[in-house]
This record gives C-alpha cells, sequence and structure tokens, in this order.
C-alpha cells in the first residue's frame, strides 16, 4: 500500500488535506507513517533519510519503492492519479492559473512566514538541524510575511476562492498555513477581514479536522 511518510506541521498535513479532499482514506488507500519531528527523529531515521535526503516530511512512497517528495508535487502526482474533484484545474490556462496562484503564495507567504518561525518561537527546535537567521531578521521576514498575507486578502476580495472560482489547491494551502500559523500563536493580521471570512468559510470542510489533532 502507498505510504504518506508524515509529522506535525503545514507541509504533510497540506497533503493530508489534498487526500481527503479526493476522498482517499487512511487504512483504505494509504498507510501513514508518523515521525516525531519535535525530537528530530525524521533526521536520525537513517531508512526514512534514505527515502528523503532532506530528511524532512511529507514523502509519498509508492508500491514499487518510489519516493516522491515535495509536498505540492505530492499533491499534482495524486490529481494525476485521482482526476475527481479536480483541484489543479482542467484546461492548460486553468491550471496555469492555480498554479499561479499557488507559486506566489509559496514564494511571498510561506517562505518568509517558515523562516520567520524556525528564527523566532521555532529556533529551539530548528537551530540545532538549519541555518536559522537572526531573531531580528527572523521578526522583519514575519513581518514581510503579514504584509503579504494583507496582500491576499486584498486579492481574495469578496470571494472564498483565489482562483477560479473554486475550490482548488491554491485555497487548499492558504488554508493550511493559516491553519500552520494558528497552531504556533500567529493571528491573521489586522484588516484581514477577507482572510477570516474565507478561513471561516473552509473550516467546514471535512479537511480542516486535521488541524485539530494533536499528533
Ligand atoms: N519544501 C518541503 C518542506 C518540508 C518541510 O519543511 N517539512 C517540515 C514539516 S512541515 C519538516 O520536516 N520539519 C522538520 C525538520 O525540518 O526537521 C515540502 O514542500 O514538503
Amino acid at each position: 500500500m502507498t505510504k504518506l511518510h508524515s509529522s506535525l506541521g503545514p507541509n504533510p498535513r497540506l497533503v493530508r488535506m489534498f487526500m481527503v479532499e479526493k476522498d482517499l482514506e487512511e487504512g483504505r488507500d494509504f498507510e501513514r507513517v508518523h515521525y516525531d519531528i519535535i525530537t528530530g527523529e525524521n533526521r536520525q531515521d537513517a531508512a526514512y533519510v534514505a527515502k528523503n535526503p532532506m530528511g524532512t516530511t511529507p514523502t509519498l512512497e509508492l508500491d514499487d519503492g518510489t519516493c516522491l517528495t515535495e509536498s505540492w508535487p505530492i499533491c499534482e502526482y495524486i490529481e494525476e492519479m485521482h482526476p475527481e474533484p479536480n483541484l489543479f484545474g482542467e484546461t492548460p490556462v486553468e491550471r496555469a492559473t492555480v498554479r499561479k496562484w499557488a507559486r506566489l503564495f509559496d514564494q511571498e507567504v510561506v517562505v518568509p512566514m517558515t523562516m520567520g518561525f524556525r528564527a523566532g518561537a521555532g529556533r529551539p527546535m530548528f537551530e540545532p538541524r538549519m541555518a536559522v537567521v537572526s531573531p531580528e531578521a527572523g521578526a522583519e521576514l514575519s513581518a514581510m510575511a503579514d504584509e503579504k498575507w494583507r496582500m491576499f486578502d486584498a486579492f481574495l476580495g469578496g470571494s472564498n476562492h483565489i482562483a477560479l472560482g473554486r475550490f482548488t489547491f491554491a485555497d487548499l494551502m492558504i488554508f493550511a498555513f493559516a491553519n500552520f500559523g494558528f497552531t504556533v500563536g500567529w493571528k491573521l493580521p489586522e484588516g484581514t477581514d477577507n482572510l477570516a471570512r474565507f478561513v471561516d468559510t473552509h473550516n467546514q470542510r471535512a479537511c480542516a479536522a486535521i488541524w485539530k489533532e494533536a499528533e
């Protein structure tokens, strides 16, 4: 059976949320293997590092032993294997549109937000395992990420969908990283009422339950 090597954190949870959206069930359609990333089990387990040399989660291990890494490409693989419901777009233009928003969010929000977290509240966990910027630079990165959250609030406007006027992978990514923020004490920046409404609306989705788990 396909194995999802997973843990706490927004990237494996993004993949698990994607699986829920695709109606793929743990135990029936895939097996979940859990790693304790707080203690760094993911980087100490040589068998796991052989599957994913970055030592990070998630990794999707297929029946033939192929290991896919990086959350977004894993979701694209799942989309190809399970096309319905469509989450990446039906046409070349739709797919380019979903990927445009996902890429913009990944670069403009996810990168500074996660680097800021690792340099701040996440420092005790991350400093021993990777290069982390100074606390001051981390605070600047967090502020930069918040500014881009505000930009996404403006892009959303009155809609609860960033692309295509329906729920897509780009929405899932925004929703997952907002939830990650909430689990580490972050709050939506002031004046992001559209994002607050977006989060409230998508909290009704079955995939939101993953954020209530204590892994
Ligand atoms: N670019 C990777 C990021 C993977 C990543 O940073 N995963 C985190 C969990 S959200 C992790 O493994 N953290 C523990 C560690 O780095 O040791 C992806 O898209 O999957």
